[in-house]
């Protein structure tokens, strides 16, 4: 495909365009607060669930690792799925979750279905997040945050999972004092210069045909990140891509890795003194490691600097477009049009 045909892909918009979208997020923010606090005080939950499939579920995976590290409280992600098949595994009798049931389109079954369940079978409040005005989640949950500032056409999740996950951090910040507030504000700036620094650095690597597979380390605040990685890359470029919590790859799947394996990881600051180990595996097997992280490593490996002004806990929002221009631009490389994925749907429903 011609460059300029990728510039004019949705895709394409939707990633670059992220900065102002951000921007309006942060603006929206007091007001999504004002909403969620009428609900009244988190302890009168006893815990905070975030679900969804897909790019939805990972938000809700970060969203869970933020509220929890905040607040202080019990914060869980599920997969619809999981909520919906396995509710007894999950929730007891007397449960009273605060479930946030996240879906870009506001129609997924699976997740809307599990928000009727959770609703159905124990006292629960249900805010529905989407991006959407009007959408069946909309209509069933207590409250509906719809970030309709980041609309997306694309079949693949982008710049709204950026918005998202701002979006539930800001509301934990909220509840917790407002200590995030500056930092994250400089968030549209840091993105916008990203876009246009790193951009060659990253296709340099989307762009070589050596690297069959690629692979996605991030534990802690980062694991939705490395999750959502591998997703974008086989949702966009097709190709085979694998994510795992950066500790747990050295109990086996570093079996994975050869000379044809691009090694991500996204260091957290508590991993410091073990990612080395990591990339001895990765030397020993001629793979080729990349560092993503805020403060520079003493290591021959590549790095990507990124993120050094801001909380650890804010980085995985700065790092999303860093993975979504990796996975187009490999995209690109490939000839495959990231817009048409085959076989994705928009939306996943289970009758038509
Ligand atoms: C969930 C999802 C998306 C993915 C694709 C298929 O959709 O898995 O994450 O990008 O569109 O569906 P949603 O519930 O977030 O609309």
């Amino acid at each position: 495909m011609m460059k300029e045909g990728l510039e004019g892909t949705f895709t394409y918009r939707e990633i670059y365009r992220q900065p102002g979208a951000l921007r309006e997020t942060l603006r929206r923010a007091p007001s999504r607060f004002a909403r969620v606090a009428s609900i009244g005080p988190l302890r009168h939950f006893t815990e905070v669930l975030f679900t969804g499939c897909g790019s939805s579920y990972h938000i809700a995976l970060y969203a869970a690792h933020a509220w929890g590290t905040l607040l202080g409280l019990r914060a869980r992600a599920l997969p619809a799925s999981e909520i919906l098949n396995f509710l007894k595994a999950h929730l007891y009798a007397g449960a009273r979750p605060l479930l946030f049931a996240i879906s870009r389109s506001g129609g997924t079954d699976e997740t809307v279905l599990a928000a009727e369940r959770v609703k159905a079978t124990v006292e629960a409040t249900v805010i529905g997040v989407t991006i959407e005005p009007e959408c069946p989640l909309g209509r069933t949950a207590d409250i509906h945050l719809s970030f309709s500032e980041c609309p997306e056409q694309s079949l693949v999740t982008t710049g709204s999972l950026t918005c998202m996950m701002l979006g539930l951090l800001l509301l934990a910040d909220a509840f917790g004092g407002g200590t995030l507030q500056a930092e994250a504000a400089a968030l549209p700036q840091e993105v916008a210069q990203s876009l246009q620094e790193n951009e060659r650095f990253l296709r340099t690597y989307a762009e070589d045909r050596a690297l069959a597979r690629l692979i996605f380390l991030g534990s802690g605040p980062f694991y939705a990140l490395a999750a959502e990685a591998a997703l974008k890359v086989i949702e966009m470029a097709l190709t085979p891509a694998h994510y795992y919590p950066t500790l747990e790859f050295r109990h086996g799947p570093h079996l994975l890795l050869s000379p044809e394996t691009l090694l991500v990881i996204f260091p957290a600051e508590a991993e410091g003194p073990y990612v080395n180990r990591v990339l001895e595996e990765a030397r020993a097997a001629q793979a080729r490691p990349l560092l993503i992280s805020a403060r520079a490593m003493e290591t021959s490996a590549p790095q990507l600097i990124l993120g050094g002004r801001v909380s650890e806990l804010l980085r995985p929002i700065l790092f999303a477009h860093l993975i979504q221009q990796l996975a187009f631009w490999r995209a690109a490389a490939a000839g495959v049009n990231p817009d048409a994925p085959p076989r994705l749907t928009r939306i996943v429903r289970w009758n038509g």
